[in-house]
This record gives C-alpha cells, sequence and structure tokens, in this order.
C-alpha cells in the first residue's frame, strides 16, 4: 500500500523543478571521508545549514533498518550518494568480496530508504572504473558496458555500475530525480595516506616525504610508471557535485574530471619536486599496472558550463601542506 502510494507520487515528472534553497536538509552519505568532507565544506562555504552529519558510529550505512529509521526521522530534501568503501589498486585487488559486498549494501540501502522517504533528488558517485578496460579515450559516458572491466577493480566496479542501474530503475519505474556522476581519480585533504589501501597520489605524497626526512635515496613506485590517469581535486569535485544538483535532471551518467592526464612517471616526478624530494626513483614491476589509461571525456559536463578550477601542481602543494599538519606530525 505504502510502495503503491509512493510508485504513484513518484510518478509525477521531476525534471527541471530543483531549486535548492539554503536551509533545504541535504543528507550526505559518507561525510568523514574524502569526498563527503568536500562535499560538507563547500555547501557549508555556499550558506546552507541544514546538513544532519552521521558517522559510522552512529549510523551504520550497511544496516539496512538503521538506515530506513534515520531517512523516516530525518526525511531530508537532498542525498549525496558519497559513502562507500574505497582503495587503490592494491586493496581492491585483495579485497574483492568486501569491495562488492560493503558498496551493493551501503548504496542499496541509502537509495531505497531515499526513494521511501520521498527524497526530491539523490546524487549517486560512481566511479571512472565502470568504464571497460580498452575504452576509447578520452572515455565517453557511452563507453559502460561495452567491454570487460580491469580485473583489479572489477568487484567494485561492478557495484558501482549496479549502483547506477538502481538509480536509472527508481528513475524508469517511480519518476525519481535520483542522478548518477562518475568522478575521475581523486585527490585532497582527508585523502586516505595508509600505503596499503591509499590511491596513487596519496601514497607517493608520503612515500616522497617520508623519504625526504629520512635522506633515502630511492623511492619505490609500483608498476611501470606507464599508465596514464587523470587528477581531479577533490573541492573541483565537490563544486561539479552542487552544480549538477542544480542543473542535471537526467538519469543517464555524467562524468566529472579535469580534461588532462598525466603517466604514473610523471606524477611521481611533479610530487618529488613540490615535497623537495631529490633521490631517485625506482619501479617496482611486481606491482600491477591496472588500467593502461583512463582520461574521462568532460564535453557533456563542459558544455552544461562547468570547469575544472585547481591546477594539479596547486592542487597537489595544497594536499601536502594537509597532509604536513593533519598526518605527518
Ligand atoms: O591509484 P591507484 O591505486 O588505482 O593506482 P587505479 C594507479 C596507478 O599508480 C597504478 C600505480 O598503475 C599503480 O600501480 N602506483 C605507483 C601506485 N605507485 C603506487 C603506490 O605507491 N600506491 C598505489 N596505490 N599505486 C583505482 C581503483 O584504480 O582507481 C579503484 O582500484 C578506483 O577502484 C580508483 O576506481 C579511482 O587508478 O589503478
Amino acid at each position: 500500500m505504502i510502495a503503491q502510494r509512493r510508485k504513484k507520487e513518484n510518478a509525477k515528472p521531476r525534471l527541471g523543478q530543483i531549486i535548492m534553497n539554503k536551509g533545504e536538509k541535504i543528507f550526505v552519505a559518507g561525510y568523514r571521508g574524502l569526498v563527503g568532507s568536500a562535499l560538507i565544506r563547500r555547501l557549508e562555504r555556499e550558506g546552507f545549514h541544514n546538513l544532519p552529519k552521521c558517522d559510522r558510529s552512529q549510523l551504520d550505512l550497511s544496516d539496512e533498518q538503521a538506515v530506513h529509521g534515520f531517512f523516516a526521522q530525518e526525511k531530508p530534501a537532498i542525498v549525496i550518494v558519497a559513502a562507500a568503501k574505497v582503495g587503490g589498486i592494491k586493496a581492491n585487488n585483495d579485497f574483492p568480496v568486501e569491495f562488492l559486498l560493503d558498496n551493493l549494501r551501503i548504496q542499496n540501502n541509502v537509495i531505497h530508504a531515499a526513494h521511501e522517504a520521498g527524497v526530491r533528488k539523490l546524487l549517486f558517485l560512481g566511479s571512472s572504473c565502470i568504464y571497460p578496460k580498452f575504452a576509447p579515450q578520452p572515455i565517453p559516458e557511452t563507453a559502460l558496458l561495452t567491454g570487460s572491466l580491469e580485473p583489479t577493480n572489477e568487484a567494485y566496479a561492478i557495484a558501482k555500475i549496479a549502483g547506477i542501474k538502481l538509480c536509472q530503475a527508481y528513475a524508469r519505474e517511480y519518476g525519481a530525480n535520483f542522478i548518477s556522476a562518475m568522478p575521475t581519480n581523486l585527490y585532497g585533504p582527508n585523502d586516505n595516506f595508509d600505503l596499503n589501501t591509499s590511491h596513487v597520489l596519496a601514497a607517493l605524497l608520503r612515500k616522497a616525504h617520508e623519504a625526504k626526512m629520512g635522506k633515502v635515496r630511492e623511492l619505490i613506485v609500483w608498476g611501470s610508471g606507464n599508465p596514464r590517469r587523470e587528477f581531479l581535486h577533490v573541492d573541483d569535485l565537490a563544486s561539479a557535485c552542487l552544480f549538477l544538483l542544480e542543473r542535471y535532471d537526467s538519469p543517464e551518467i555524467i562524468n566529472i574530471g579535469c580534461g588532462e592526464d598525466v603517466s604514473i612517471r610523471e606524477l611521481a616526478e611533479l610530487i618529488c619536486d613540490v615535497v623537495g624530494f631529490e633521490g631517485n626513483l625506482a619501479w617496482d614491476t611486481t606491482k600491477p599496472d591496472g588500467t593502461p589509461r583512463k582520461l574521462l571525456d568532460i564535453t557533456k559536463l563542459r558544455n552544461l558550463g562547468w570547469q575544472p578550477t585547481i591546477p594539479l601542481r596547486e592542487g597537489i602543494a595544497q594536499t601536502y601542506d594537509w597532509f604536513l599538519k593533519n598526518v605527518a606530525r
């Protein structure tokens, strides 16, 4: 009965209805992470002040009952799904069960509860690893499900693809305004600097810093150095997310990137320069390279009028500063 009523209410066309007022309740699932914390910073800077914050000890997003209870009580108007189990190439490769199951649980609970609670708009954040390993470069949104995935992160990618499809299903069946955006590789304050689980940029910042402080002559970089990646500062991502919440109402996925990539070798050299490490790079080719290249085609987002503002070198310097103040000490 309730489900039927919700189906009818939500079946109304919602496109183009979003006008976000500053008192609107916006729930950022995963507000302590790299992405969630950047979203909160940006929303607060823009004057949004009704932002319920729950960390893992207050709300376990993998607990279906708890999530439904939270949504029934809080009734947010807008939801951003920034909560996920994330990690770099090694963590993804070592723990496929957790990357698949935890992510399916979290996103299923949040997206379903958002629908039940009548959330007006939801933004689901995926990842550029949803695209085939050998997708055309730069990767257009239409490349989704056109080829095999990169094995090191297949589990995570499958979970994210399921999240996209769930949002699209709610849009098709119930008229829900649930949209999905695909960010490229991200970095910035609140990144994970654990060498076993982090992504490459945070890992190399830490390694370069520790090599400099320890007066070590060699910095070990994983793989061949040839893979190419695109790096977007998380504050630019947050700006794109707000932009999409206000101006994008299609269930079709949309890429978020900066439009430029670098090789891992170039990234390592840039990081050493910013940190001031003057030793040599050594390559550990027993570690996987992963996808050879991952550069998103951001034409769709650019055509809507958004563009990134933080150059890579400046973003790395700012993140190193954050690392020095918050992690290294
Ligand atoms: O950032 P990263 O861990 O993940 O690695 P992916 C990118 C590249 O950097 C790989 C190399 O070729 C790594 O071998 N690399 C070099 C290093 N040195 C290091 C190091 O010290 N640590 C790490 N982590 N890498 C992730 C996916 O893929 O991309 C996730 O596993 C997610 O699912 C994320 O989608 C965006 O870019 O290869």
